[in-house]
């Protein structure tokens, strides 16, 4: 007998209508479904296509350039403007705001090809994005959102078909591609409060320029628990979101070369560690900057600023957060 799961699509209608809300959101997700097909294609096929290699240019972070990079955002900055319903984006692959409709009702801000160095080899990456509502009553009240006012933020891991979405009190939800390449079977994830399955997830590599405190804290806490590191935040976050435990990125302050030190962290804020701290959120967990400071109250002051990042599971984020205010 075939068996039929529920789309995605079905699911967001349902969801839509019992919290009386708009098309309009169903629009720009479906555009966001469209753009990670179309990349997922560009992806599996890039190593024959010549597709997986540098473009030769860096970006504004100062960073390489990759071919796929540049395919992902022109993918996706084409269906957010054809949806008509984004005023603007904020993107890592542009410097500026990519405006797109000034009668637009959302904020868009996007990673469309998140974990670079993965990139030549085909391993997977991740594309991420967070969703804000203008001010419908009054004029443009500013894209530069704090995470707590985002309406919903989600992730596609690249090419293993999951998608991932957090809705705002509304839990998050992980789908899978099917034979028909439709979003098919939510299911809602909450982190598991057996620490049993726990993971630890951070470079190692960068142990070393970590804040002496934080060193302690891994060295002393680390038998605990398996360690798992992919080097693309979508793919890390969401083992870790399933299996519970800490993905962390802290702030590089110890580096043998103080060129290379990162206080503020390296990882995006709006479209990065905004994006997986909501989702982290609705799935019962937590995320907090080098500060303490949730992530989701942090005011951006501008549209590439950077952050340090423990998320995970609650105990876990409070114990670090207790070390870092030590
Ligand atoms: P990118 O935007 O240049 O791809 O960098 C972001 C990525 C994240 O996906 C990942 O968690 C992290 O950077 C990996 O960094 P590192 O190579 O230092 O471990
Ligand atoms: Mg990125």
């Amino acid at each position: 007998m075939i068996r039929f799961e529920q789309t995605f699509a079905d699911f967001l209608l349902h969801h839509q209508e019992k919290y009386n809300r708009t098309y309009h959101f169903l629009i720009l997700m479906d555009a966001i479904i469209s753009a990670a097909k179309r990349i997922q294609h560009y992806y599996l096929t890039g190593a024959l296509q010549g597709n997986l290699g540098r473009a030769g240019q860096t970006n504004v972070q100062g960073e390489q350039v990759m071919q796929m990079d540049q395919i992902a955002q022109e993918i996706t900055v084409h269906y957010l403007r054809a949806t008509g319903r984004v005023i603007h984006a904020i993107s890592e692959e542009s410097k500026d705001i990519v405006p797109l409709n000034p009668d637009g009702r959302y904020f868009v801000y996007f990673d469309p090809l998140d974990g670079s160095s993965n990139i030549p080899h085909g391993l997977p990456v991740g594309f991420m994005f967070g969703i804000a509502k203008r001010n419908l009553e009054g004029p443009e009240d500013g894209h530069l959102r704090a995470g707590k006012d985002y309406i919903a933020a989600g992730m596609f891991v690249i090419p293993t078909g999951t998608f991932t979405l957090g809705l705002n009190s509304a839990g998050t939800w992980k789908f899978q591609i099917d034979e028909t390449m439709t979003f098919v079977k939510p299911t809602r994830i909450v982190l598991p409060p057996d620490r049993g399955t726990w993971e630890l997830s951070f470079n190692t590599a960068h142990r070393c320029g970590f804040a002496p405190k934080v060193q302690k804290w891994i060295a002393t806490n680390e038998c605990q628990y398996a360690f798992r590191y992919l080097g693309a935040l979508a793919g890390d976050f969401h083992r870790m979101i399933h299996n519970g435990g800490m993905f962390m990125y802290p702030a590089i302050v110890n580096h043998p070369d103080p060129t290379q030190n990162r206080p503020e962290g390296k990882l995006r804020l709006m479209y990065e560690a905004a994006v997986v701290a909501f989702m982290c959120r609705e799935a019962g967990g937590l995320a907090i900057d080098e500060s303490g400071t949730p992530i989701l109250d942090i005011q951006p002051q501008n549209q590439h600023q950077r952050t340090a990042l423990y998320v995970g599971s609650p105990e876990l984020v409070e114990d670090i957060k207790g070390v870092l205010a030590s």
